[in-house]
């Protein structure tokens, strides 16, 4: 039978809203391990306790950041949708050169790092062709030169190092296991198309709930304004080339490019020369911008994926600051 209120016993004593004390805290914790350092713990598992905690408050510090943080980034400077390579390294170089800006990175999955957890067929090691070596050197990433290119020895050590440094920006929030199901759109007619739009933000759900919608009763989504959206959401797959396919379906780019088959020496040159605004307030970076206009695949080499960061930064700092 569970225990009712009435036999609950809580290890600290609460007030009847369930808020704990802070003298009791402050006493029990004195019983409780103080140690600041690993060595005070050595050799004292007997008498080790953890300071005391109530369910509510844990659960109070995980929702009231969050729901703060959804708050704070309902009108977000820039989005940033997909948490890749090429979304990290965008990431990146913005946090970094405008602290001033919020930066909402929306990732689908739970883990963000898309397709650059490993260098390619589940091998370990990522390879850099120079000058992709100046991100690497920018992020204190460790690699081995091997003349024209580079490789970290795993990309999990990239992916991880990028990542920690993106989410260490006080501007930048990831909401990961959170898709973009939709793109908010405005009219912004021109001379050659009266129903021309431009991008104002994003429209996002859990994903799981995306997954779902086939089977499930109506979840409506949320949103994210913000005047400046970039895209990295990959190439083509379940998820990939989101906004991409979302601009044809709603007839504001003609038809995918369709990516071509492998070319590591053409593909890489032209992510990157290519990464740029494709629709009033869109920005498409990495490997989804080989489904506007037909870039070639590059395989597991990973250059241009940083460099088409630094790239879509740059080109969304031009619009910002138009
Ligand atoms: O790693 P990806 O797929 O995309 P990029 O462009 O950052 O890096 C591409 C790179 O990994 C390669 O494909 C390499 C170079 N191989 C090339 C080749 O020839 O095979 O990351 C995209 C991220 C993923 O984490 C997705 O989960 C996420 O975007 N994503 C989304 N997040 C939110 N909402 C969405 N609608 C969405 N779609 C994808």
């Amino acid at each position: 039978m569970s225990p009712s209120a009435a036999t609950f016993e809580s290890p600290i004593p609460v007030n009847r809203n369930g808020v704990v004390g802070k003298k009791d805290l402050a006493v029990k914790a004195v019983d409780g391990n103080q140690a600041k350092t690993l060595a005070e713990l050595e050799g004292k598992w007997e008498s080790f306790m953890f300071s005391p905690i109530r369910e509510s408050q844990v659960s109070r510090a995980m929702t009231r950041r969050y729901f703060t943080d959804l708050d704070n980034y309902a009108e977000s400077d820039i989005v940033i949708i997909g948490a890749g390579s090429c979304g990290l390294s965008t990431a990146y170089m913005l946090g970094k050169q405008r602290p001033d800006l919020k930066i909402a990175v929306v990732e689908a999955g739970v883990a963000p790092g898309g397709g650059a957890w490993l260098g390619g067929q589940l091998f370990s090691a990522m390879v850099m062709r120079k000058p992709a070596d100046a991100f690497l050197n920018d992020l204190d990433v460790p690699y081995e030169d091997e003349g024209d290119f580079v490789v970290v020895k795993h990309a999990a050590l990239f992916t991880s190092t990028l990542l920690s440094r993106v989410l260490t920006f006080p501007n930048v929030k990831l909401f990961n296991a959170t898709a973009v199901e939709d793109l908010i759109t405005r009219p912004a007619p021109t001379a050659t198309d009266p129903h021309a739009v431009r991008i104002a933000g994003v429209v996002t759900n859990w994903t799981l709930v995306s997954m779902h919608h086939d089977d499930q009763s109506c979840m409506d989504p949320n949103t994210i304004n913000a005047p400046l959206v970039i895209s990295t959401t990959g190439h083509d797959g379940p998820f990939g080339a989101f906004s991409v396919k979302r601009l044809v379906s709603m007839q504001q780019l003609e038809k995918l490019g369709g990516m071509r088959g492998l070319d590591m020496n053409s593909a890489e040159d032209a992510i990157v020369k290519r990464t740029r605004e494709v629709v009033k307030g869109l920005v498409v970076g990495g490997m989804e911008l080989s489904e506007v206009d037909g870039a070639n695949r590059m395989g597991p080499t990973f250059g241009a994926m940083a460099l088409s960061g630094v790239k879509a930064a740059e080109e969304a700092l031009k619009v910002i600051n138009e």
